[in-house]
């Protein structure tokens, strides 16, 4: 008899972009077994988008960490414990840290992706129980400098504007921002607004032609670094042609003589020099911002991780506040958040110069309210250490005990050497992590192991303020728990030690709640007034935007409608602004201009989309991708190992010709770390100079050489599984399990090589596939290791051996499916090989050429390429022949039906539908 197979929905978000789309997370209680979009949820009325869509299979426990794991001394292994001695340690440890060295001793390094109740606890923890302000966040990395543009300009961090507002502008001016593959659910709401009203503006400023920029109207591929000239030359088109909105200015704005006698001089054709553009082109990108009746913009990183990433922001905002395009529909500066929560975070004040909404830690009336709130004698005054500074703080000695958790900095700030040093000097490392794998772990003397997706409740909130109940579907596995709970418990520990026996009052909460409930008071009166939320209410009335204050009916979409803003005087700031171009110049020794960002279908540091075969099938392995010139002036060819190198060190990769860059320049994206490469990934190469005012880090600009690495010992392993996965969480010890415990096996081997990558491949049969270069001969016995850890090393394999050319060949068939593959010196048939592989394809007929030295598949083998469409598992090479065939976008998605499910790859189909056209 079979028992009824229970099947339920909970509604969550998706936890990964600050788009915040909602999503249904299907289980039966114990297990979470698939996903699909809320289709009530206004961010997203049901789409999601390739990660989104394939967050089940992040669910699995194989690389969770599930217990508590302590150590000893430094240099002694982890052992596992129990929570009491886990907290009971953190508590003695830090409160020994602050009796001996004081408050500001310690710090907490915290995330943009913990929930609203965790980082508000993480906030009062510090701030109100141990004195110091020392918490700050990932979001330092990501937002600040919008949070301090908007707070220079407009009096209060906060976006005006709401997705709605797509549909309604006439012109939509995106500077420094990807969204379609960063916020690609909100691209779809573009591409529809474009689609209802073909004559809407799309102008994209970008130094690279990136899928968002091949979409629009007017693409602006400025030099990296230059975009306030060009806001500047803009704002001087604006003035010359008449395009001010003189009384807006007058009555609701403080400070625009400076500004338009700064940009005076600032004419096209002196910005067209600077930022490497045509002069006609900055003219029409403010004629069209000037001459519709509605236009908004949309920034990102781009303009954030710049030396002046506040002022970037300022100059974009002041071309709104010029022609007085805010506060109405289609109007307005929208910063479009990175991290899903990084507003909520925001809200609480969990950075180090913030206080709880939206409070201000020099106002010492500011600094009354919320100890009257928390019912503690007072809040420290003195600003905490901003994310660069602590890490410098901690590598100085200053920090001696830190606690990090739901961020993975050893692979995400800049110059990582001196970070992975700080953490290695530091006293005591706490990592609460959901992952037991990443960068940072094997820093931790204790890691605690959280809850995460599925498994939590609590609040987020997106990029146009909405609010939104996250629920939970299953319990937490293993020991994992919620990290609010994980920091209640610890502050409860903590509080008798540094004699402030108060903590057991202060972090009594019931449940997360009880915190949303605190914390909702404490926007009273504030800009961001939620005091009319509950989770009662969002779940009767669903997701809800902010300001909602007690009595109100509904949130607001738009703000600023009255034309006043949230300063003394109630009306906005122009800032004139200052800055170099870039901290670090290209010179003869570092020709390269380098920027980094990120691919469609990875997030961050890999540990979750990292786990998902399928999400490797865009983009399989780490590489720099340079302009053809450069290349050819380097007499490089597409795919050859290159050593890049920077003031602050090197890595080897991949290199790949690229029409997205303009020569000059080089992209590398920020995923992959030290679990895909050999190294830590491009933050080895990037510089932590940061802005005056937000102390965000130019993630974006570094200067670098490439020289081609000479690493002739070539070696592939691939590995798949016989049998079927199933599908969500999945059992352990299927095949999907078994190939991500192999990854982790695989993973500490990358090191020893001079050149190495680890991805998995496949989309239904995952596989992992190691790539190696060497310097010298891989040692044999290093390939038998290999082998026993794979099971490539018994008579399922056949085998081949040229020892005098350095050529060995294993190949595992079971059941007449390859399972396993270990090629060296010759790697030539790699590609098609790991299509047999992974589509499982027959063998019988292959046999005989599964070890000969074919670069391209025998007949009877398919070879598919790389995969563009990932729902529904379309190859570029299938829609290059479709092309070919004088296929048009409508036809592929009718035959093909490539694009007809997420719409990820739409932008790139429609682009190569062009690059078709322009070639036929
Ligand atoms: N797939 C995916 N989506 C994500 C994330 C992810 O990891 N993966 N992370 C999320 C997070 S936390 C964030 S913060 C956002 C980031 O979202 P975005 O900022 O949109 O993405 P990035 O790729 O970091 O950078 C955007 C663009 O800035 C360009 N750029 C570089 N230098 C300059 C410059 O000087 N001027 C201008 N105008 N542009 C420049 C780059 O070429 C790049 O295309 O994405 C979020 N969404
Ligand atoms: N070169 C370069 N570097 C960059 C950037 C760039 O553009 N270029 N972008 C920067 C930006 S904008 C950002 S936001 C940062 C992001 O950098 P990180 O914050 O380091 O990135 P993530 O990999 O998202 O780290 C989040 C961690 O939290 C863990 N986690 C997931 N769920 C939970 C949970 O519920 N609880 C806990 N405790 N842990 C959980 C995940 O496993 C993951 O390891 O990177 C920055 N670094
Ligand atoms: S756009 Fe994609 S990654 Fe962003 S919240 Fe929506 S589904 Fe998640
Ligand atoms: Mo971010």
């Amino acid at each position: 008899m079979t028992t009824p197979e229970i099947k339920m929905e909970t509604k969550a978000t998706c936890p990964y972009c600050g788009v915040g789309c909602g999503v249904l997370i299907e289980h039966d209680g114990a297990r979470i077994t698939g996903v699909r979009g809320d289709p009530e949820h206004p961010a997203n009325f049901g789409r999601l988008c390739t990660k989104g869509a394939t967050l089940h299979f992040t669910a699995r426990h194989e690389t969770r960490l599930l217990y508590p794991e302590l150590r000893g001394t430094k240099g002694e292994a982890r052992r596992r414990v129990g929570w009491d001695e886990a907290l009971g340690t953190a508590a003695q440890r830090f409160a020994d840290v602050i009796k001996e060295h004081g408050p500001d001793a310690v710090a907490f390094y915290i995330s943009g992706q913990l929930l609203t109740e965790d980082y508000y606890v993480f906030n009062k923890l510090m701030k109100g129980l141990i004195g110091s302000n020392n918490v700050d966040t990932n979001s330092r990395l990501c937002m600040s400098s919008a949070v301090a543009a908007y707070k220079q300009t407009l009096g209060a961090d906060a976006p005006p504007c709401s997705y709605e507002d797509f549909a309604e502008t006439d012109c939509l001016l995106i500077a420094g921002g990807n969204p379609s593959y960063a916020h690609p659910i909100a691209f779809r709401r573009i591409e529809d607004a474009k689609a209802a009203r073909p004559d809407m503006k799309i102008i994209v400023v970008d130094p690279r032609r990136t899928d968002t920029a091949a979409t629009a109207d007017l693409h602006l591929p400025i030099l990296p670094g230059t975009d306030i000239w060009l806001f500047n030359a803009m704002l001087n088109v604006l003035l010359w042609e008449g395009h001010i909105d003189n009384a807006f200015v007058r009555e609701h704005t403080e400070g625009f003589d400076a500004l338009r006698e700064h940009v005076r001089e600032i004419t096209p054709a002196v910005a067209a020099e600077v930022c490497g553009v045509k002069a006609e082109d900055i003219r029409t990108a403010a004629r069209w911002w000037g001459e519709s009746p509605r236009a908004m913009s949309l920034w990102c990183q781009g303009l954030n991780q710049s030396t002046h990433g506040t002022h970037n922001g300022a100059a974009l905002i002041a071309l709104s506040l010029a022609t007085g395009k805010i506060g109405k529909p289609g109007c307005g500066p929208f910063s479009m958040t990175g991290q899903p929560n990084a507003m909520g975070g925001r809200e609480v004040g969990g950075l180090a110069n913030l206080l709880s909404a939206h409070r201000d830690l020099a106002n010492p009336a500011h600094r009354a309210e919320i100890a009257r709130l928390w019912g503690v004698e007072s809040v420290p005054e003195k600003p905490g250490l901003t994310a660069v500074e602590l890490f410098d703080a901690m590598h100085e000695g200053r920090i001696k005990a830190v606690w990090v958790a739901c961020t993975n900095p050893a692979q995400s700030l800049p110059e990582l050497e001196r970070v992975r040093e700080a953490l290695a000097r530091c006293e005591f490392v706490v990592l609460q992590e959901a992952y037991g794998n990443t960068e940072t772990a094997p820093f931790a003397d204790l890691l605690l192991p959280a809850a995460t997706w599925g498994e939590k409740e609590g609040t987020v909130t997106n990029s146009e303020r909405r609010i939104t109940h996250v629920n939970r579907a299953i319990p937490a596995p293993g020991e994992t728990r919620a990290d609010w709970a994980i920091v209640c418990d610890f502050a409860r520990k903590l509080g008798p030690l540094i004699g402030k026996p108060e903590a057991q009052r202060l972090f009594g909460y019931a449940g997360p709640e009880a915190i949303f409930t605190e914390h909702a008071e404490s926007t009273r009166g504030r800009d961001l007034d939620i005091t009319g939320l509950s989770y009662a209410l969002l779940d009767a009335q669903g997701p809800q935007q902010w300001p909602f204050p007690e009595g109100a009916t509904e949130g607001r979409a738009r703000l600023y409608a009255d034309g006043r803003f949230p300063t003394a005087d109630g009306k906005a700031r122009f800032v004139v602004p200052t800055g170099r171009l870039t901290a670090e110049r290209a010179d003869a020794r570092y020709p390269l201009r380098l920027t980094t960002g990120r691919l469609r279908d990875q997030w961050h540091g890999m540990s979750r989309t990292g786990k998902v075969a399928r999400l490797y099938n865009h983009v399989d392995e780490a590489r720099i991708e340079l302009n053809a010139d450069d290349m050819h002036l380097r007499g490089l060819r597409d795919g050859e190992l290159v050593r890049v190198k920077s003031r602050r060190g090197e890595i080897v990769l991949r290199a790949a010709a690229s029409g997205e860059i303009r020569s000059g320049q080089a992209f590398v994206a920020m995923h992959w770390g030290a679990n895909a490469l050999n190294s830590a990934g491009v933050n080895v190469l990037t510089l932590r100079e940061f802005d005056p005012y937000s102390k965000q880090p130019e993630l974006k600009h570094a200067t670098v050489q490439i020289e081609k690495a000479d690493l002739p010992y070539q070696a592939l392993i691939m590995r798949g599984e016989p049998g079927e996965p199933t599908e969500g969480q999945g059992d352990s010890g299927d095949p999907a399990g078994i190939t991500l415990e192999r990854a982790a096996r695989l993973a500490p081997w990358l090191e020893r090589f001079a050149y190495a990558s680890l991805a998995l491949a496949g989309r239904d049969y995952p596989a992992v596939v190691l790539r190696i270069a060497h310097d010298q001969p891989i040692p044999s016995a290093w390939l038998d290791e290999l082998d026993a850890l794979l099971g490539l090393d018994d008579d399922h394999c056949l085998t081949y051996s040229d020892a005098r050319r350095g050529i060995t060949k294993r190949a595992r068939i079971e059941d007449g499916l390859l399972v396993g593959l270990r090629l060296t010196g010759e790697t030539a048939a790699a590609g098609w090989l790991r299509d047999v592989l992974v589509e499982r394809q027959p063998t019988a007929e292959l046999r005989r050429w599964i070890l000969a030295p074919l670069a391209s598949p025998p007949a009877a083998a398919k070879s598919r390429g790389r995969i563009v469409c990932n729902c529904l598992n379309v190859s570029e090479s299938d829609i290059a022949a479709a092309i070919g065939g004088g296929a048009g976008f409508d036809d592929l998605q009718d035959k093909l039906k490539c694009g007809t499910s997420c719409g990820s790859c739409v932008p790139e189909i429609k682009r190569m539908v062009a690059a078709g056209r322009s070639a036929a």
